[in-house]
């Protein structure tokens, strides 16, 4: 009888709607909108937070590693968090037309929001140096996409110039209200482990992601949700590590090339969040980086892109220095798929090719 009363409940309720929905709706009263900002969003955000025991294991000391895996938002990476915010307010201010220069997520990213929100969108590239997927990305989701002989650095002088002059709004992490989406994947971590972790561990290409966190965990902090503030533990790749080395770097050079970036523009808040959090900037080596981003593919099940993996490059790279029990999480700033010649380039997987579509053929090739 019971039985029968909760299913007739269960039929007479309305259907729970999706529990996300978005990171501007869940977390509104620490974004800078209002109820006139039309909210541009693609339910960004909410991403999982996933034990790594392999991680751990390479550290031992009882230490907990997590990675906070922001590959999977919509586009594929965390550039959509700092989007969401950054696009709607342009839509509030009543722009038709969004600009940024991009080492690729950040293209796609505006790409696929200013589309959503209606707007225009040109994006300018380092012409051969933006991964596969994210360039199919920006052309799919409607993007004018301008590739220039040049690098990053040139292109973002080139697009802050064009913002200034023109009626378009810049959307790189020099627009403030990126950082305020983009610091909502502390907020997250926060909430999911009760506390903000001993170590953060994160790539560095601008600096906007490293400056964004700091200021989400310190309103946390403030606000009593966490009883700590983490160590910011900041890395680059060596070929392309101004941050580390102290002075811009003309010709950066790295696999991972997201992070290919000489002259970071929010150097300043990151160097403010170093200090303050008692943090460490440290470079990887690309092949330091594939390590990592080879242990995660095939001891984790996780595919994040080789900019990604220098977060967990650099900490098993500082690993001595890693206090016993601690808990710490490495982001993993993009997904995997953004870069498939890298992928199939570097892996120590076993791939037959040409083989006759026979059962023999194959189950020789399989040892039985
Ligand atoms: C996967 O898309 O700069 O230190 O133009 O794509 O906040 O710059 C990308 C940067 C880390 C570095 N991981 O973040 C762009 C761009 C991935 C990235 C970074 C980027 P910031």
């Amino acid at each position: 009888m019971a039985f029968t009363k909760k299913l007739k409940q269960l039929f007479a309720s309305t259907p729970k709607k999706s529990n996300w929905d978005g990171l501007i709706e869940e977390y509104k009263p620490w974004l800078p909108v209002t109820k006139k900002t039309p909210i541009i969003t693609l339910k960004e955000g909410g991403t999982p937070l996933i034990e790594v025991k392999s991680i751990s294991d390479r550290i031992g000391k009882e230490v907990k590693v997590y990675v906070k895996y922001d590959g999977l938002n919509p586009t594929g990476s965390f550039k959509d968090r700092g989007m969401t915010m950054a696009i709607s307010k342009a839509k509030e201010a009543g722009c038709e037309a969004v600009i940024c220069a991009s080492t690729g997520n950040t293209s796609a990213s505006a790409a696929a929001y200013a589309s959503k929100g209606k707007m225009r969108s040109f994006v300018v590239i380092p012409d051969g140096y933006v991964a596969q997927g994210k360039l199919a990305q920006a052309l799919v989701y409607g993007a004018e996409v301008l590739a220039i002989k040049g690098n990053f650095d040139k292109a973002l002088n080139i697009v802050r110039e064009l913002s200034d002059k023109y009626p378009i709004t810049l959307v790189n992490s020099v627009n403030p209200y990126r950082l305020q989406g983009q610091k909502t994947a502390a907020f997250e971590i926060i909430e999911y482990l009760g506390n903000a972790p001993d170590w953060l561990c994160i790539p560095m290409g601008n600096a906007g992601n490293i400056s964004a966190y700091w200021m989400g965990f310190q309103e946390f902090f403030q606000a009593k949700k966490s009883k700590q503030l983490p160590r910011m533990m900041g890395f680059q790749a060596s070929g392309s590590a101004p941050l580390v080395e102290g002075k811009s770097i003309n010709n950066p050079e790295t696999i991972a090339t997201a992070i290919r970036i000489g002259n970071p523009v929010n150097k300043e808040k990151a160097f403010l969040a170093k200090e303050s959090s008692n943090g460490k900037f440290s470079s990887v080596t690309d092949s330091e980086i594939i390590d990592a981003y080879k242990i995660l593919g095939k001891e984790e099940g996780i595919f994040c892109e080789p900019a990604s993996a220098a977060s967990v490059a650099g900490l098993l790279k500082i690993k001595n220095e890693v206090p016993s029990k601690a808990t710490i999480v490495c982001v993993l700033t993009g997904n995997g798929l953004k870069d498939p010649d890298c992928a199939i380039k570097n892996n120590d997987s076993i791939f037959h090719t040409g083989i006759d579509a026979e059962i023999n053929a194959i189950t020789k090739i399989m040892g039985f």
